[in-house]
């Protein structure tokens, strides 16, 4: 009886054809579970098959299934191949973990409504790359740098004797979605991850993920040998550093045979690396390298590097890894953000792509929404993540797209990965923010194949996740505009890094920082004045458009052939200069913060139409967060359009809503924003 009354009060809405059960976003796009307990046949059992069966029993409603272990030297390990025959489905695989990967597959198409899909004609999925990872950003006292979602899954002090039930849910939900492997710490990482306390942790954690096909790699501190090791030095070149390394690195494959390897953050703010020895990024990426070589594992190492003294931060990366294309070895991967200053809402790719054909690369997406409004605002990246992937570097000629240059197409790599900086945390829903979660599905499914488009996986996702009825569409329309929207209320027409130096949160185009580092205050970045607005990278200028091929140098370099979306990240252009639309500059400015406005209106209703198709507790918070999104997307657009307007001089034009707030007490802000608390804390 109480239980009735319990599901009764769960029952918080009831549309006109279905109950709907109240929802914390726990169970992200993994809802289903109305197995039918029809025939699975499965090869024989293993911990990954009995995930796959019990996948299967709890949610498969369809005809029988059949999985079958098949070595085919044509097909990549981790591929699996449907079919349908004689009322039977049949997945078939070389390995167990592609069974896996192809149940979640169908469990997949029935949530869409797809099974028609499976037919007699065999059909293959294949990753587009080897390495599927997630990197968090992790601290060890469970703070997550940019992380905005609760604090870190992991339990370092519980470890390894207490085990959440997190660890699985979270393997799980990877899995279903195809990343197989996660890098557990920050970048900025801690030596004493590398200590044998520790890694009898993360030990836990490798085999608890390992039936779902996920493998654990660490970030690596350079100075570890130092640190941990008491070595009086650093320095790649050093025997004794080296040697400690190896041992280190055999330490953790006795623990952990299938460990991944490692993602290094070197000689980047402020973290130590080669060139403290007068080295180079290839000695460093080297030593590692060589440590994890007869274990098969990867070196990761970034090149997300920038000094106070370059005249054009986004030169840098290019500046510093190109002379050394072809000295590391194979098992190192340079990895690589998507643009070439710092995850922004929009930036152009980052030049380094294709450009060191005998060098593996990998893209680093950031999934966390460091620069795109934390878990407050929705920002759905898969758009902003495909028009990286679908970029043409142009360094074979056409068709050399970023996706074709890391998946080993274009140059032949001989691992090939993708990386996304996670915003999972410990938060009920995962991800801060309901619709947060899409940007997790996404990655993972863009890693698997990324010619996927954003319209299917945002489909995929709201089917997944809320359901199949066809009013839920309107939330594939809000998703899909969402990353538009906030690069027009935030920086629009290519301005970039106007945040304000708290938090990276709200706008700060003003701030500046006497005797700070030039490229970390925002006027580096936007460099208005009376004539105009816009970074000058040209050739006239930081000439960071030569780093780019033909014929993307020269459209890049020409004002007129420029694409309007980039104008001001490689222009300085007069305000009054007139535009494609005929407008000038300024008035075009003002209509983009405007149209950013209106649009997050516009997910407040395109939400609210959506009440009685989704259950009352997701349907809340969204709600909620859609008011914080709308009310930033006005401060946005009030503080640049007047603090702009200082050098601009002209008028706001009349189809532009007026501003609401004045100038001066908006610079006066001050604000703190709680690494746990989503919503900022003004303080004045
Ligand atoms: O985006 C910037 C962040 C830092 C981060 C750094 C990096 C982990 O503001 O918090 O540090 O990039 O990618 O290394």
């Amino acid at each position: 009886m109480k239980k009735h009354i319990a599901w009764l009060l769960a029952c918080l809405l009831v549309s006109p054809f279905q109950i709907i059960l109240a929802e914390d976003g726990s169970r992200l796009w993994l809802r289903q579970d109305n197995g039918t307990q029809t025939e699975i046949v499965v090869p024989k059992t293993s911990p990954t098959l009995n995930l796959a069966a019990g996948e299967l029993r709890r949610a498969w409603q369809g005809n029988p299934v059949t999985l079958v272990l098949k070595a085919d030297k044509r097909m990549k390990k981790e591929a699996f191949t449907l079919r349908q025959t004689d009322g039977k489905v049949i997945i078939t695989s070389p390995s167990e973990v592609g069974l896996l990967y192809g149940t979640y597959h169908i469990l997949r198409l029935q949530a869409t409504r797809s099974l028609s899909e499976i037919t007699e004609v065999p059909v293959t999925c294949s990753p587009s790359y080897d390495l599927r990872l997630l990197n968090h950003w992790d601290n060890l006292d469970r703070s997550v740098e940019r992380g905005y979602a609760g604090k870190s899954l992991w339990e370092w002090d519980e470890l390894p004797l207490h085990v959440s039930d997190r660890y699985a849910e979270y393997a799980r939900a990877n899995a279903s979605i195809g990343i197989n492997g996660t890098v557990l710490n920050n970048v900025n990482a801690s030596a004493q991850i590398l200590s044998p306390e520790y890694l009898e942790k993360v030990k836990v954690l490798a085999d608890i993920f390992r039936p779902y096909g996920i493998r654990v790699f660490l970030s690596v501190n350079f100075a570890s040998p130092m640190q941990l090791g008491g070595l009086s030095t650093a320095d790649p070149a050093d025997k004794q550093v080296a040697g400690w390394w190896k041992r280190k690195v055999n330490e953790i494959y006795r623990l952990i045979p299938d460990f991944g390897g490692f993602l290094v953050k070197a000689n980047s703010e402020g973290q130590p690396g080669p060139q403290d020895y007068g080295r180079t990024h290839a000695d460093g990426a080297n030593m590692l390298a060589d440590a994890l070589k007869p274990h098969k594992g990867v070196v990761m190492w970034r090149s997300f590097v920038y000094s106070p003294d370059s005249d054009d931060r986004a030169k840098q990366a290019y500046k510093e890894f190109v002379p050394f294309d072809g000295q590391f070895r194979s098992n190192v991967i340079i990895q690589i953000k998507n643009g070439p200053v710092d995850f922004q809402p929009r930036e152009p790719f980052t030049p380094l792509f294709g450009a060191m054909p005998h060098t593996a690369q990998m893209v680093e997406f950031q999934i966390t929404q460091e620069y795109l409004g934390f878990a407050n605002h929705v920002a759905f990246l898969s758009p902003m993540w495909k028009e990286c992937l679908e970029s043409d570097t142009y360094c074979r000629g056409a068709n050399s797209t970023i996706a074709r240059v890391t998946d080993g197409s274009v140059y032949p790599q001989s691992v090939t990965a993708i990386a996304g900086v996670s915003n999972i945390g410990t938060d009920a829903n995962w991800c801060g923010h309901p619709l947060a979660q899409a940007n997790w599905y996404a990655f993972g499914r863009l890693a698997w194949n990324h010619e996927l488009s954003s319209e299917a996986i945002a489909r995929e996702w709201v089917c997944q996740t809320y359901g199949t009825d066809p009013h839920l569409q309107a939330l594939d329309t809000l998703l899909l505009a969402s990353r538009e929207a906030v690069v027009d209320y935030m920086m629009p027409l290519g301005l970039h890094h106007i945040f304000s130096f708290s938090g990276h949160y709200g706008p700060g185009p003003w701030q500046t920082m006497p005797g700070g580092r030039p490229d970390w205050q925002p006027p580096y970045y936007h460099r208005a004045d009376s004539i105009g607005i816009g970074f000058d990278r040209t050739t006239a200028g930081s000439d960071a458009v030569s780093q780019y091929n033909e014929p993307l140098a020269s459209q890049y370099n020409d004002l007129r052939t420029c694409p309007e979306s980039l104008l001001l990240w490689f222009h300085h252009v007069p305000w009054t200069y007139r535009m494609k639309s005929g407008r000038t500059l300024w008035d075009e400015l003002c209509l983009h913060y405007d149209t950013g406005v209106k649009q997050a209106r516009r997910f407040q209703t395109l939400w609210d139409s959506l009440q009685s198709y989704v259950d009352a507790e997701r349907y809340e918070l969204v709600k909620q967060k859609l008011i914080i999104q709308t009310r930033d997307a006005v401060w946005w657009k009030d503080a640049c359009l007047l603090y702009f307007q200082t050098f601009s001089r002209q008028r706001i034009p009349l189809d532009v809503e007026r501003p609401i707030h004045e100038l001066e007490p908006l610079m006066q802000l001050r604000f703190r924003i709680g690494n746990h608390e989503n919503a900022p804390l003004i303080l004045n």
